[in-house]
């Protein structure tokens, strides 16, 4: 009797959405934590998870790193670096006063955005600032100026019921949102608020941007979308709700042990995408635990090339 053969696999089209992963941001702030460690030695203690990725974190954690949530669990004799989010003003203030030594990783172009509202402030405005509540960005934008000098709106219904002073008016926003649901939201402003100055250019970083584009160019063709990122990362959520809305069934996951094959059933194409804090490596492990079930091709979408890249502190290469 001849053996029976085993069932093969079905097939499975796999567009990996590019760019995707790391934005020259994280990539800075996490080399900022591995030199740290290499200048002071270990212990450094992290401000916040130094970006919203557990796998980042739980890898640096096994070099020396130890993440904490507020100064004040930082022993006087550590050094301490700040997340890529950005923190408020207090916190390099109660450092020095304390004589930390400490390294500022946030993202360049978040500090533009609190430089942008530092002058806003100096020429006497008032900000709006369209961003999600309680994410750590917005917490160190708030933190850069005065308290009510600047007023967060979420929602297109926020924009069309603040209550701000008429004039002398401007508006900024975190760098992670959805570019449509911005869009939206600073239409709304400006039909009630004809004179509100925009920033001059736009807050919502290229790495967003671009991963979102990167997503919409594919949606079209997948029947699913899994987008590798944490539940805390705003970045990566928009992803999955940038597919949604295209009618594309999305999910968001940590890692490969999280697919949920019974939601993914046996499509022709999925597409695959990562958020900006999460590491390629996770993309490969979930590619091969698509390879363990299908008969997979892959194809990389590649949508928009990135070259961006940001200098490290002077203090850790000199
Ligand atoms: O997308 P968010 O802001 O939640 O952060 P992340 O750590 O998931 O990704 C990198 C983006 C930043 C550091 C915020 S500018
Ligand atoms: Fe910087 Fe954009 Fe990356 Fe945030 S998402 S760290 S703003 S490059």
């Amino acid at each position: 009797m001849p053996e029976p053969k085993p069932n093969p696999k079905p097939s499975l089209r796999v567009l990996i959405a590019a760019p995707r992963g790391f934005c020259a941001g994280v990539d800075r702030a996490i080399q900022i934590v591995e030199l740290a460690l290499e200048r002071f030695g270990a212990p450094v203690y992290v401000r916040h998870e130094i970006v919203h990725n557990r796998f980042v974190v739980e890898r640096l954690k096994g070099m020396g790193a130890i993440f904490v949530d507020e100064l004040d669990e930082v022993p006087d004799d550590r050094p301490v670096v700040f997340s890529a989010h950005g923190v408020p003003k207090a916190v390099p203030a109660e450092a020095q006063g304390r004589g930390l030594t400490y390294v500022d990783a946030t993202c360049p172009l978040v500090s533009k955005v609190h430089r942008q509202a530092e002058r806003l402030i100096e020429e006497g405005r008032h900000i709006l600032f369209i961003g999600h509540a309680g994410h750590p960005e917005v917490i160190g934008t708030f933190g850069q100026v005065p308290a009510g000098s600047m007023t967060l709106v979420e929602t297109v219904e926020d924009a069309e019921a603040v209550e701000v002073p008429p004039s002398n008016l401007a508006f900024l926003t975190q760098t992670t949102l959805s570019v449509d649901d911005t869009a939206a939201v600073v239409g709304a402003l400006k039909a009630r608020f004809p004179e509100i100055r925009a920033p001059r250019s736009e807050d919502i970083c290229y790495a967003t941007s671009n991963r979102q584009a990167a997503v919409k160019a594919i949606a079209p063709e997948c029947e699913r979308l899994l987008v590798i990122g944490a539940p805390n990362s705003s970045n990566s959520l928009r992803l999955a709700e940038v597919a949604e809305r295209m009618g594309v069934s999305s999910r968001l996951i940590e890692r490969a042990a999280d697919i949920d094959w019974d939601w993914l059933g046996q499509p022709s194409t999925i597409g695959l995408t990562a958020g900006a804090s999460a590491p390629e490596l996770l993309v490969r492990e979930v590619f091969d635990a698509l390879r363990e079930r299908f008969d997979v091709t892959e194809e990389i979408a590649d949508h928009t090339p990135e070259r961006m890249t940001f200098k490290l502190p002077r203090e850790l290469v000199t």
